[in-house]
């Protein structure tokens, strides 16, 4: 039994923040379906199962139906059948689509929030139970697993598909707890909903993968993205990562440490992008574009020189290596000053304020630190800043999915606020630091 696994599709999706010449057709969410279909054919699957968010939105209708029912016929053709569950975005819109095309293009399982199950058997008499639970409304409060009772009837494996925000208490998106997956011991969750791939062996055991979205559409969404090959079998059970996407996120760190010239610091920046592009060219797929987020770390006397090198990098270093070309999205600076900190931390004046603060942020008086944060807050309350703040917000590991639907006034997000906030400060005292000594010795 051959299986391919995808979700969050989102066919109708246009942000894809890619700057504006490469922001065509071919890194189009409906392209990925087709590439998905593709693939499909060409490993000569059983099934393709479908986690939710295959669309949009609800206003999507018209624009997905065409796309999504070229590639269920193409599908179709070669005997492979298509079963889905749907998630918060198309709770509306992937019913009305499964209605119109009929039950033999797209069978849409666990309608209204009810676990249903479709027993399915391929060509050679091999079987696999399929559990179901599709969103009956955009937001759901309590898990889907409360009302879930699977049966054995034989030793065919059986699988919950899913779409549900794990271990993310208080979550509007069908919380589910790793825990409550461990009561199942004989199920494997196929989820959606988070768009970073995340999987199989977690501690504790429980069986779960998501999916990831096959396109990478958010900068938060970082590393490879794809489908999942599943076979089950006599000889035994395998999953493999397909990778799909054109586009790929990455944070990157790029150490300056050391350089004598602050022009030198462009050939370390292009140095360590070139450097990553080769290591991923093995498994990349059809990718072509990788958006870096590069952290430009390392002791320096002349941190703001070169920042100003580096500045602009945004907007032209490309990297070419093979097919794929590297550029910059946004730049993140974390330099520390080429100085002994403890010992003018020890002295008196500006420079040991900002010595004992780049030490640590604790190490200032809290009335004095609350007001440089207000400082560094007010200077940048800006776009650029908010793009700082937001790197922490969606690059966390316990979400690092999708960015629009994390809660903006939670309290993780004040706390990365606020670290963010850290980073800036010390950031501008480093800077500080190596002018206010510079014009010391001059
Ligand atoms: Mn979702």
């Amino acid at each position: 039994m051959k299986i391919l696994f995808t979700a969050d599709i989102h066919i109708g999706r246009r942000s894809s923040r890619l700057p504006g010449s490469a922001d065509s057709a071919r890194h189009s969410c409906a392209a990925v379906w087709s590439r998905i279909v593709d693939h499909a054919i060409a490993e000569q699957v059983d099934l393709v199962l479908a986690s939710g968010d295959l669309v949009d939105e609800a206003n999507r209708f018209l624009e997905a139906i065409g796309p999504l029912e070229r590639g269920l016929q193409r599908l179709r053709e070669v005997g492979i059948e298509t079963v889905a569950v749907s998630g918060n975005h198309d709770h509306e819109v992937l019913p009305a689509i499964a209605d119109q095309i009929g039950e033999g293009g797209l069978r849409l399982l666990g309608r209204r929030g009810r676990w249903e199950r479709y027993t399915f058997e391929n060509r050679s008499g091999e079987r696999v139970h399929l559990d179901g639970w599709s969103f009956p409304r955009g937001r759901v409060e309590e898990s889907p697993l409360a009302s879930y009772a699977p049966l054995f009837p034989d030793n065919a494996p059986v699988l919950a598909l899913l779409h549900a925000d794990v271990d993310s208490p208080g979550s509007s998106f069908a919380p589910v707890a790793s825990v409550e997956m461990r009561r199942f011991p004989g199920v494997l969750f196929l989820l959606g909903h988070i768009h970073r791939t995340r999987g199989i062996n977690e501690p504790g055991g429980a069986r779960f993968l998501y999916a990831g979205s096959p396109q990478a559409m958010d900068p938060g969404e970082t590393g490879a993205h794809g489908a999942w090959i599943l076979e089950f079998g006599a000889a035994g059970n395998s999953v493999r990562h397909l990778p799909l996407s054109t586009v790929r996120y990455e944070t990157i760190e790029v150490d300056i440490g050391g350089v004598s010239r602050p022009e030198d610091a462009q050939g370390r920046l292009h140095g360590a992008l070139r450097e990553h592009l080769e290591e991923i060219a093995g498994q990349s797929g059809p990718l072509e574009l990788v958006r870096y987020r590069p952290r430009i770390t390392g002791a320096t006397r002349f941190p703001r020189l070169i920042e100003e090198k580096l500045a602009g990098s945004d907007e032209t270093l490309e990297v070419p290596s093979g097919r794929l070309t590297g550029t910059v999205e946004v730049l993140h600076f974390a330099m520390k000053p080429e100085r002994d900190l403890e010992a003018l931390a020890a002295g008196v004046g500006a420079p040991a304020v900002l010595a004992r603060l780049l030490l640590s942020p604790d190490n200032l008086p809290p009335a004095l630190r609350d007001e440089l944060r207000r400082k560094v807050n007010e200077i940048h309350s800006s776009t650029v800043f908010v793009e700082v703040s937001g790197v922490e917000v969606s690059g966390g590991e316990a979400k690092g999915g999708e960015a629009d639907e994390a809660d903006p006034a939670g309290s993780d997000d004040s706390a990365s606020r606020t670290t963010a906030m850290d980073a800036e400060l010390m950031r501008a005292a480093a800077v500080l630091l190596e002018e206010l000594l510079g014009q010391k010795v001059a």
